[in-house]
């Protein structure tokens, strides 16, 4: 292979590095009362992943599951004793309680997908 393509894709593979652990930041949303955050489960990542809610506050989320692999199968939410498994293409909606301050992961069964729900 000719150098210069070596070199191309060698700088392309630093770009996207630096992009994915300095620059790109996961969506944040600020929820309220009564909201309904929908999360859409695709490519490893949930979207959105880290979700604000204030304290005495009641939301539901909805995962929608994209991606077909295994791996997105279920969202769990420890500390919350909530697991649930999720059906491709379908929406499950996840009634929360009103939660103390402090915050609460929610991921997959091998902690690939991985979100954050942070009560303040
Ligand atoms: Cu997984």
């Amino acid at each position: 292979m000719n150098l210069l393509v070596i070199n191309i894709i060698g700088l392309a593979l630093i770009a996207l590095i630096i992009y994915w652990f300095w620059i790109y930041k996961p969506k944040n949303v600020q929820a309220k009362d009564q909201d309904v955050i929908k999360i859409i489960v695709e490519d490893g990542v949930y979207q959105p992943a880290h979700i604000s809610v204030p304290v005495d506050t009641e939301i539901s989320l909805e995962f929608l599951r994209k991606d077909e692999t295994p791996c997105a199968e279920m969202v769990i939410f420890p500390e919350l004793d909530i697991s649930e498994s999720l059906q491709v293409n379908k929406t499950k909606s996840i009634k929360l309680k009103k939660l103390e301050k402090g915050n609460y992961q929610f991921h997959c069964q091998m902690q690939m997908y991985k979100g954050e729900l942070v009560v303040e």
